[in-house]
Order: C-alpha cells, then structure tokens, then sequence
C-alpha cells in the first residue's frame, strides 16, 4: 500500500471505531499529535503534585495527612503510566523529562497558581479532580489503546481524589465561620482556573478539529467545559457556597448554567510561563531531580549487579 492507501485504511479504521495499537501503522501527524498531548498530561500530574505536597505537613489530623500524602503518590503514579504510554510512541522518557525541566514543554495551566490555605486542598480535589475527571472519563474512550487504558485507572482514582476535596469543603463549608470564609475564598480562588483547564474556547483551539477527526478527543473543550460547570454548580449549592460569577444562570430550555466570560488573557499569560507560579514550580521540579540523582545511580547500579 502506497502512503495514501495507509491513510485511507487508518482513517477507516478509527471511523469504524477500532483501537490503534502501538505497533499498527499510524501517520507521523497522529503520532506527534499524541505525543505531544500525552506527554503534556503525564507534566500535567508530575507538576500536579506540588500544590498539594505543599500542605502535607500542615493537614489538620493524622487521616486526612495519609489521605494527602496517598493522593500526592497517586498523581505521581498518573504521571508513571502516562510516561509509559508516551514512550510506546518511540519517544523516549528522559527527552519528555528534559523538556518539561528546561522549561519548553507546557503542562497544564492549573498548578501554576498558589496553595494558599488548607481549603484549597478540599476546593482542589472538588474543581481540579472533578474538571479532570470529565476530560478523563472522555480520554478513556481515545482512538489511542495505551493512552486509553491509562485514562480507565486513573479515573478510578481520580474519584477518590474528588470525593476527598468535596469532603473536606462540606466538613468546612458546615463549620466555623471561619472555616465557611476559608472555604469560599478558595472556591472564589480556583472557579475560573479550573474552568480555563478545559483549554481555550473550540474557535480558538489549533488541535481540537485534528484531534476529534482521528478520535483522540470525542468531545471539544467548550462542550467538557459545559458538563464540568453542569455538574459543579448543584455541588455547591448543596454546601451552601457561591461560585463567584454573577453571569451564571441555569437556561431552562437547554438545561445548561450558562457562564460569564473567562479572562483568556490570563489564561494564555500562564501558558506562556507567567503564571504566578510558573518558576516556582520549574525550580522545585529541577531541584528534585537534583536531589533525587543519588537514587536513580544507586538503582542502576543495583540492576546491572543483579542483571550480569
Ligand atoms: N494548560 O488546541 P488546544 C491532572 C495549550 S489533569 C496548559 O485546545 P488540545 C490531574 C495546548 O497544549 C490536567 N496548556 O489543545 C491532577 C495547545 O498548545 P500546544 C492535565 C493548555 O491539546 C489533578 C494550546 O494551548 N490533563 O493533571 C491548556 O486540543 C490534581 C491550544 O490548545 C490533561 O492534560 C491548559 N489548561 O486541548 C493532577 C488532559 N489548554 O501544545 C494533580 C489531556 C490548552 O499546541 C492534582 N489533554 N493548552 O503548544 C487534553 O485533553 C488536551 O490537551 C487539552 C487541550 C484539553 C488540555
């Protein structure tokens, strides 16, 4: 079969719903396609663990600190599978790594702002874990099989991870003054972030139509958007919390809260590495590679003993 044939049968392949598997032909543009989605999402949840890290030492009991500390782990366990994926692209995992360390890889704008009190650890489990679970839920479904498998696992946890904010949001949304004030700043805080992870609006998005052509992404930026807000809004009404915008109405004949406008100019100011905390998080990303270089020497040192 000449190029064009191969793309014709791949192309029929993905219309009849099929998987493509790492050793099937594919074209070079669904390949950097991929990887250059995937190995964003595998940064996404290697970054993901800072913001969180941040309060284990300050969570309020010893459970909810074994939580934390098992859902940081968790989100690194994401960002090891999500690797692997990638690499069955033939990309290989210390290139992804060196991009992301020296700065020219994105990852996902949410972890570049601040953790600022213990509410954000509730709000970022309730928005962050939620907002990734309705992108998730439709990777899961992705015309790519280890990329798909992936999102399968990962959704499962990411659910604990969500009904762990939401649990710490209800126990302080019903508690002390204090604790409401608290727990309102952090929703007022992370609502429009999180809506921002979606990625810019379908008019303005370069990958979306490629990516929705080839059945990496089933459902557009704006329409996941749509259900993360759907689904959030009646959440906070039940914990008696307001999400801060005034533009939200629920519209009854489409059944949809329609949402103000998104600030996109911060949105594109943190993805191109101005995001109040973008160099904090580059930084301590580099410094744990640093540190952690004894243990990586130690371990290959270890298998090649143990291999010979
Ligand atoms: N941040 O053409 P599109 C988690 C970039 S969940 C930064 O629409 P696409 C779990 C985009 O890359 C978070 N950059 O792009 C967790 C592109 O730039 P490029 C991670 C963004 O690919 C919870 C440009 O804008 N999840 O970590 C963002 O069709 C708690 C134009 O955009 C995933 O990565 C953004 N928010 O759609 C962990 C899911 N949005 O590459 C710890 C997989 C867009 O051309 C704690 N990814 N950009 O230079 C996706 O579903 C898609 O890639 C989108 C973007 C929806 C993110």
């Amino acid at each position: 079969m000449n190029e064009e044939q191969k793309l014709a049968d791949f192309e029929a392949r993905i219309e009849r719903g099929e998987i493509i598997e790492p050793k099937d032909w594919m074209p070079e543009r669904y390949r950097r396609q991929l990887i250059r989605m995937m190995s964003q999402h595998a940064h996404s949840e290697y970054v993901g663990m800072l913001p969180e890290g941040n309060w284990i030492t300050r969570a309020p009991s010893l459970r909810r600190k074994m939580v934390l500390l098992a859902k940081v782990q968790d989100e690194a366990g994401h960002g090891l599978y999500i690797y692997s994926a990638t690499e069955t692209l033939g990309i290989d995992r210390k290139e992804l790594l060196d991009q992301l360390l020296n700065g020219t890889a994105k990852y996902s704008s949410i972890f570049n702002y601040p953790s600022l009190s213990w509410a954000d650890m509730g709000t970022i489990g309730w928005f962050v874990d939620g907002a990734a679970i309705v992108n998730q839920t439709m990777l899961a479904k992705s015309s790519y099989g280890p990329y798909a498998r992936a999102m399968i696992r990962i959704c499962k946890e990411e659910n604990f991870h969500k009904k762990q904010g939401y649990e710490i949001i209800t126990t302080l949304a019903n508690g002390t003054a204090e604790q409401k004030k608290m727990a309102q700043d952090a929703v007022n805080r992370w609502w429009w972030p999180s809506l921002m992870m979606f990625g810019p609006t379908d008019k303005e998005s370069p990958n979306s139509a490629e990516l929705m052509k080839w059945k990496v992404k089933i459902k557009s930026n704006d329409e996941l958007r749509q259900r993360f807000v759907d689904l959030t809004v009646p959440q906070a009404k039940a914990v008696n919390l307001t999400l801060p915008d005034p533009d939200l109405k629920l519209n009854e004949e489409t059944g949809h809260w329609e949402f103000g406008h998104i600030n996109w100019q911060e949105f594109y100011n943190v993805i191109k590495g101005n995001g109040p905390m973008n160099k904090e998080r580059l930084k301590a990303r580099n410094e744990a590679f640093e540190k952690g270089k004894w243990v990586r020497e130690a371990a290959l040192a270890y298998a090649k003993k143990h291999n010979n």
